[in-house]
């Protein structure tokens, strides 16, 4: 009886689509295939006053990085600098000339990025029905590299749900369905439209800045996108090709229905294909959004390309 009501993300997903096979046994960038020449040129169209707006969070910050707990932060450490040279532990050039030299060590997933299709699984299979192997040692089969080496270019809606809610931020644990993402689009006097990238504003990552870290990490639990059969079949079918929020995972933390963590990660990355945007920085981008009622722009991106990485950083540059 007990087992009926654990958490089971194979009943949740369980008769909803996959678009495994839509592009070929071996496709590894699955919903980025939306985005043509033709959708590039409708980006391009959107581009009406030439600001430029970099999405991506500062590495290595003082302050400190906003991560999934459990993860480190990002620890940038210089090998090579002008005391090097002055204390003889290093020679100028032949001519004088001196440098400085540094290094980062850091989680993938520990910054702005993009997540591999293949990052999260359930039943031993990922996207496309590649089995959950050829994660083992490095990922052989859709990680971050296709996506890098493809790029991301295409049109960009911004939707700013914390500023529909009448927030400066959602609070902890506080959901959205598409239906309310439609309601603050017509608010906002912008159309959701088929192969758009989805630009979802909670106001998180800002907070994270001006919270003191406890604070933000007790009984840690995000706002967010929240699971419904409805809301993967609208995803579905808008055939959105690229999901990007200022939330460390892009959905709220636990569905509240059914206990399951992280259930949007494979309805909507594993089984249909669509890349995942994390801890991006938007509250610029709104507060100029909302000043000019420009909400739709060129997106442009491109992660490292991180031979078999499960994911990796990346600084998107939108142009309005
Ligand atoms: C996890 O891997 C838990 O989440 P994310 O996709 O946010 O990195």
């Amino acid at each position: 009886k007990l087992r009926c009501y654990m958490p089971d993300l194979g009943r949740l997903l369980e008769q909803l689509p996959k678009n495994w096979g839509r592009w070929g046994k071996d496709d590894e960038v699955g919903s980025l295939n939306f985005l043509t020449a033709q959708e590039v040129l409708r980006g391009v169209a959107s581009v009406k006053q030439g600001k430029v707006f970099t999405l991506g969070i500062r590495i290595a910050a003082p302050e400190g990085d906003p991560i999934w707990p459990g993860r480190a932060t990002a620890h940038r450490v210089n090998v090579m600098d002008r005391a090097h040279f002055m204390c003889g532990k290093a020679e100028p050039l032949s001519g004088g000339g001196e440098w400085a030299d540094d290094m980062v060590v850091m989680y993938l997933q520990g910054s702005s990025q993009y997540d591999a299709l293949g990052h999260v699984w359930y039943d031993n299979t990922l996207y496309n029905g590649y089995p959950a192997t050829t994660t083992v040692g490095a990922m052989s089969k859709a990680s971050v590299l296709p996506i890098a080496e493809r790029g991301v270019v295409g049109r960009g809606v911004l939707i700013d749900m914390a500023r529909f809610r009448g927030k400066d931020c959602l609070d902890r644990g506080e959901t959205f369905t598409h239906e309310d993402l439609e309601a603050a689009a017509a608010q906002q006097g912008v159309e959701i439209m088929p192969h758009d990238v989805l630009v979802i504003r909670t106001g998180w990552i800002g907070k994270f800045y001006r919270t003191p870290k406890e604070e933000f990490y007790k009984d840690f639990l995000e706002p967010g996108l929240t699971y419904s059969p409805e809301l993967v079949h609208w995803f579905h079918k808008k055939e959105i090709p690229n999901l990007v929020t200022d939330t460390i995972a892009n959905e709220v933390t636990v569905d509240p229905e059914s206990g399951v963590v992280l259930p949007l990660h494979c309805a909507l990355m594993r089984n249909l294909g669509i890349t995942f945007t994390e801890i991006i920085a938007l509250d610029a981008l709104a507060e100029d959004c909302a000043a000019d009622g420009q909400w739709s722009f060129l997106y442009t991106a491109a992660p490292l390309k991180v031979v078999g990485g499960s994911g990796a950083p990346v600084n998107p540059v939108v142009i309005k």
